[in-house]
């Protein structure tokens, strides 16, 4: 495998535990994927909209063969066959599954449908906490700080 990715994943619609466990599956399970590490997952109040439940976050470490594009693909393939429906929702709102591409490799770009790093990722404790957890020494290559400190700078 010659990528490493970091992935976020969150869930506001039971069963919310199930779904992320499922969605981790379907990963592993294709071609030139393999989920190396886990994260807990916790508990997290909604950002965004009011009024929806509380989300399940978790992150994990992938291996993978493909590129950034091709693994976005993928993931928004899994996505959908958790059930979500991306027409029917609104932005922030609810959903079964939300699989982000967090950090590839030291990879930066922006293009139409991909940007790295993830450009939020700093901003949310829901990602950063569980990612913390497994990749705390990893240094975002924009901010040129570690997981740790950035989490250490918004609590
Ligand atoms: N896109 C660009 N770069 C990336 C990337 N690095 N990873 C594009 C993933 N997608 C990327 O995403 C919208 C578009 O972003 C895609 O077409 C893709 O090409 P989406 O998943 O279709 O839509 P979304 O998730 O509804 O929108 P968005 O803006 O990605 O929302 P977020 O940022 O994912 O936020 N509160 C808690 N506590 N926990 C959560 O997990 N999640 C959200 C969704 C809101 N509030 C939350 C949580
Ligand atoms: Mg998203």
């Amino acid at each position: 495998m010659e990528h490493v990715a970091y992935i976020g994943l969150g869930s506001n619609i039971e069963p919310r535990a199930e779904t992320l466990r499922g969605a981790l599956k379907l990963l592993d399970a294709r071609e030139g994927i393999y989920v190396r590490e886990v994260s807990q997952f916790i508990q997290t109040e909604p950002v965004g909209p009011p009024d929806q439940p509380m989300y399940l976050n978790g992150a994990a470490i992938l291996s993978t063969d493909l590129e950034p594009e091709s693994l976005l693909v993928v993931m928004q393939e899994i996505e959908t066959e958790l059930g979500r429906n991306r027409n029917r929702e609104q932005r922030w709102g609810p959903r079964t599954c939300d699989l982000d591409l967090l950090l590839f490799d030291e990879v930066i770009i922006e293009s139409g449908n991909l940007i790295l790093p993830h450009p939020m990722m700093h901003e949310r404790l829901f990602v950063l906490r569980p990612l913390a957890q497994i990749a705390g020494a990893v240094v975002h290559p924009v901010l040129g700080r570690t997981i740790a400190e950035l989490l250490a700078a918004k609590e």
